[in-house]
């Protein structure tokens, strides 16, 4: 019996021919199922149909649970930190991330131009700070990968377009950070934090300051929120303001840079000794060696002592930019 397929029929199995994902697949053969005739001459090819929808949703269940769009948040950190950039679609993330890092992300006029986070090394001074630039945050629509991704950063720079509401803007994505149980801004509230919440430090920029429409977004923007945010206007576009975010960014960070030097011989300024605050001179020692911090007698330190070359103990803590000379 002759089968009569329909063009809309065949037009749909061309699509399903077309389908490269699972479910695509399953979505043209649903299409195919629904429209086919139903009569004696289909009955074969509707068995054989509905045979390879069960083995697509099959197919379908066996994928892991960790999706490759969950895996392109999983951002491998490098350097001395890693900083997370997140705004709304087309405020400029990637116009800043490519001009502060020098790295590639696509750059362009319309939303959802960036589709998964991209990271690239920024530097500052002697050190190199590690930026990601991620697709645009929406409206009850987080990625799942998103919130680890924040939670395992250093800290985060959210991007505003101050031409375009930003003190809506703000509010989108304090409601989207709420969701994720992450607070930020200037001020460490950590301890005021009911558990499995998070607080990093993050900084607010305002882009787009070069258009002339945007210092109205940015006073209003001050008023609403500079108690509790630290907010740099900048733009991209201009490279406006580019070391202030660099000092801000490393001021924010839990971080600190000391200098090792040897008896009678100057520090190395471009070979920092990165440690988190509050660090003493044995982790100092720990970072040059395990050995030498087991051995160390005392240091010396200039920068934070009472005069140059002070005699300190292991437990001394060290300061930003301290030079120290450890004694085996
Ligand atoms: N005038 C001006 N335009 C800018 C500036 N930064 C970005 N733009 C423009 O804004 C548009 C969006 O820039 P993107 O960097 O792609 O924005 P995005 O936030 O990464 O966008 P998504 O990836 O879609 O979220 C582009 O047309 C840019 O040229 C800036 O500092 N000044
Ligand atoms: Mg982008």
């Amino acid at each position: 019996m002759p089968a009569n397929l329909t063009p809309q029929y065949l037009e749909a199995e061309a699509k399903f021919k077309q389908a490269k994902s699972v479910p695509e697949k399953i979505k043209a053969l649903e299409v195919m199922m629904a429209i086919i005739p139903k009569h004696k001459g289909t009955e074969r090819l509707r068995g054989q149909l509905k045979s390879r929808m069960a083995k697509l949703k099959e197919e379908q269940q066996k994928r892991p649970t960790v999706s490759k769009a969950e895996q392109a948040y999983n951002v491998k950190k490098e350097g001395a930190a890693q900083v997370v950039l997140l705004g709304l679609p087309n405020v400029g993330k990637s116009n800043l991330f490519t001009h502060l890092t020098h790295a590639i992300s696509e750059v362009a006029d319309y939303p959802f131009t960036t589709q998964k986070p991209i990271p690239g090394m920024m530097r500052f001074e002697n050190l190199q700070i590690q930026l990601v630039d991620t697709p645009p945050i929406q409206m009850d629509r987080i990625e799942s990968g998103f919130p680890n991704l924040l939670r395992n950063a250093n800290g985060f720079i959210i991007v505003l377009d101050l031409t375009d509401d930003p003190v809506f803007q703000m509010e989108v994505i304090l409601e989207e950070l709420n969701r994720m149980k992450i607070r930020g801004g200037d001020r460490d509230s950590a301890d005021l934090l009911e558990q499995g919440w998070v607080f990093k430090k993050a900084l607010l920029l305002g882009n787009k300051a070069d258009l002339k429409d945007s210092m109205n977004g940015l006073r209003v923007l001050e008023d609403r929120f500079k108690n509790e945010w630290m907010i740099l206007p900048v733009s991209a576009k201009e490279e406006m303001n580019f070391e202030e975010v660099k000092k801000e960014v490393y001021s924010r960070l839990d971080i600190l840079r000391v200098y090792t030097k040897i008896p009678g011989k100057d520090a190395d300024r471009s070979e920092p000794v990165i440690l988190k605050k509050g660090s003493t001179i044995d982790d100092v020692a720990l970072s040059v060696h395990k050995d030498f911090a087991a051995k160390l007698k005392y240091a010396r330190v200039w920068g934070s002592g009472k005069f140059d070359g002070q005699m300190v103990k292991r437990d001394y803590r060290v300061s930003e930019g301290d030079v120290i000379e450890l004694h085996i």
